[in-house]
């Protein structure tokens, strides 16, 4: 299932998942999927095209949903294609059209290889696997369809307002009809819809709903919201989405929710498990979250890309606070100046947005994690992407976390390379400062007054009187490594550096929030040019299997003292 709850109660469904038959390099035989295709026996490091078949009996219009296949897809029903889709980490639909009755081969091509055409993805300090690493399903849909349902909520208490966006779709046939939306019991007409054949209309609405209930972290009421479009006095289709009634504002050094201040104790977590690579299973997608609770925590970045829905919609359900990034890590002027990196990235983030605006946990947009910043030609692309997202969703700040003012920082002024500014060139942009930094590991130098002169560099450079977030921060430890003196590597040091590091945090209140970098110990590409033990980013509180570290106890200590 793509989500944690029904998103049609009309359409006839077929669950994907399941036993597929996978042929890759020296492999051909059932895998499951969802499922990495490194973490079958064999294919480790497996890069190239993954084929996965299986059989579905279906007939008449199918829409088939991929929640996401990495990185790169191309879908086949009986040998024809139905569609390509670049990027892993946002979900997409083909349509198979007036299907005879009976069985058809679906075949899907997941080819996970870096090169020219993927622009976000690169060799990096992550793994990018391959493989159907969500869920999928197929849907039976009439001429006349729904697409695109997102519910954007704004107003205060007691006078809740919501914006209802869906699209009505014609297979072949033009079509006159009506959309209403339920919620709760009550009916509010949306108007009518004429659609040309094979074309679409859109509908936009906003209207008050009475006795709506607020969403908050400490009590996450989720409200559904259902959309039904009726042709000819009948229903012909409906779509379900969920949402939380609450505002996000930005003031002066705050980020509010609802008109109380945020304060983040976050985790920076990537989609990475020792035994499911990035394609975890709805367990151990809850497991983290509860993990992120026992420690005290009550947000989570999705480092650096968007993340499953159904780990989304969990974030919502528990009230977990969630920082939703499009996809990059760390890309420098050249790979941003590639010329598929901007259509690429606008892409992503219109994926995101469109898929992702309802959910009441995401509190904050963010993008470009660590990229060039400091580079003149890439500004713009900066202010193209902040642009774009903003467009897309007023309803929320926007950030990008940068780590770029070292050498001011550290006192050691640099001559800055032609076309290079010393710094970041872009905090103007942003709603919200957010800054990675490893004071104590990367760097021999005090937390707080690292954070001082960080935050006096931001005031200074585009981010007067912004809310700060310390966007990462953090140090390595191999799981099971301990002794007394506390060497590099070891649990005793990462656990000292976190408590270093989160003491100056907690003890500057006009630090909005900090994420923990990382929840849980990652792999690495093989590819990347840095060297880690492991090949694994080894900062997790946990080691990829989840067990926990000595600084597990110090996180919990200091999250759990604060109000
Ligand atoms: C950066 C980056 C992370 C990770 C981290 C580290 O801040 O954003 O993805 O690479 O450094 O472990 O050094």
């Amino acid at each position: 299932m793509l989500r944690t709850f029904d998103t049609s109660m009309l359409r006839k469904k077929t669950d994907l998942c399941g036993l597929w038959h996978l042929t890759a390099g020296v492999f051909s035989g059932p895998a499951y999927v969802p499922g990495c295709v490194e973490c079958v026996p064999g294919l480790e490091n497996y890069r190239g095209v993954s084929v996965y078949e299986r059989k579905i009996t279906c007939g008449g219009n199918m829409l088939f949903s991929f929640s996401g296949v990495s990185r790169f897809a191309r879908v086949f029903l009986d040998g024809k294609e139905l569609g390509t889709h670049e990027g892993p980490y946002t979900g997409f639909s083909v349509l198979a059209r007036a299907l005879s009755e009976g069985e058809h081969l679906l075949r899907v091509e997941a080819d996970n290889r870096f090169g020219e055409e993927s622009a976000l993805s690169v060799p990096n300090d992550y793994m990018t696997y391959g493989g159907i690493t969500r869920a999928c399903e197929a849907e039976k849909v009439g001429n006349a369809y729904l697409s695109g349902l997102t519910l954007v909520p704004d107003g205060t208490e007691g006078n809740w307002s919501l914006r209802v966006r869906v699209r009505a779709n014609s297979v072949l046939n033009p079509f006159e009809g009506t959309i209403r939306c339920e919620i709760g019991g009550r009916v509010f007409q949306l108007g009518g819809v004429k659609v040309p054949g094979g074309a679409f209309a859109d509908i936009d609405e906003s209207f008050i709903v009475p006795g709506a209930e607020a969403w908050s972290p400490e009590d996450p009421q989720m409200t559904s919201v259902r959309c039904v479009l009726s042709v000819d006095g009948a229903d012909a289709d409906d779509l379900i989405e969920r949402t939380g009634f609450r505002t996000v504002r930005v003031r002066g050094r705050e980020i509010f929710m609802n008109g109380r201040p945020l304060r983040i104790k976050g985790f920076n977590r990537h989609e990475d498990h020792a035994l499911y690579g990035c394609a975890l299973p709805p367990a151990a997608m809850a497991a983290d979250i509860q993990i992120i609770r026992s420690l005290g925590g009550n947000a989570v970045r999705t480092s650096h890309y968007p993340n499953d829905p159904y780990f989304l919609d969990l974030c919502d359900e528990e009230g977990i606070l969630v920082w939703e990034e499009s996809h990059a890590r760390g890309l420098h002027r050249e790979q941003m100046l590639r010329p598929a990196f901007l259509s690429q990235s606008v892409r992503c983030a219109e994926e995101m947005i469109l898929r992702d605006i309802s959910h009441p946990s995401i509190f904050i947009w963010g993008l470009l994690n660590e990229c060039a910043a400091d580079c003149a030609e890439c500004v713009p692309v900066y202010e193209r992407l902040v642009t774009l997202i903003r467009g897309l969703d007023p309803s929320r700040p926007v950030t990008s976390a940068t780590c770029r003012p070292a050498a001011c920082v550290n006192g050691k002024k640099s001559v800055p390379a032609p076309g290079f500014s010393d710094g970041d060139a872009t905090l103007h942009l942003y709603d919200v400062i957010s800054f990675n930094c490893y004071p104590g590991w990367y760097l021999d130098i005090p937390s707080d007054e690292y954070l001082k002169n960080v935050r006096a560099w931001a005031e200074k450079n585009g981010g007067k009187d912004k809310p700060f977030i310390v966007s990462e921060i953090g140090a390595g430890a191999i799981y099971g490594y301990r002794s007394p003196a506390g060497p590099k590597w070891s649990e005793e040091r990462q656990a000292d550096i976190l408590r270093e590091q989160l003491t100056a945090v907690r003890n500057d209140r006009e630090i909005a929030g900090v994420f923990i970098w990382q929840l849980a110990d990652c792999r690495v590409s093989d590819e990347w040019f840095a060297s880690r033990p492991r090949t694994m980013n080894n900062k997790g509180v946990t080691d990829e299997y989840r067990r926990m570290k000595l600084s597990c106890g110090t996180v919990k200590e200091i999250f759990m003292s604060e109000g």
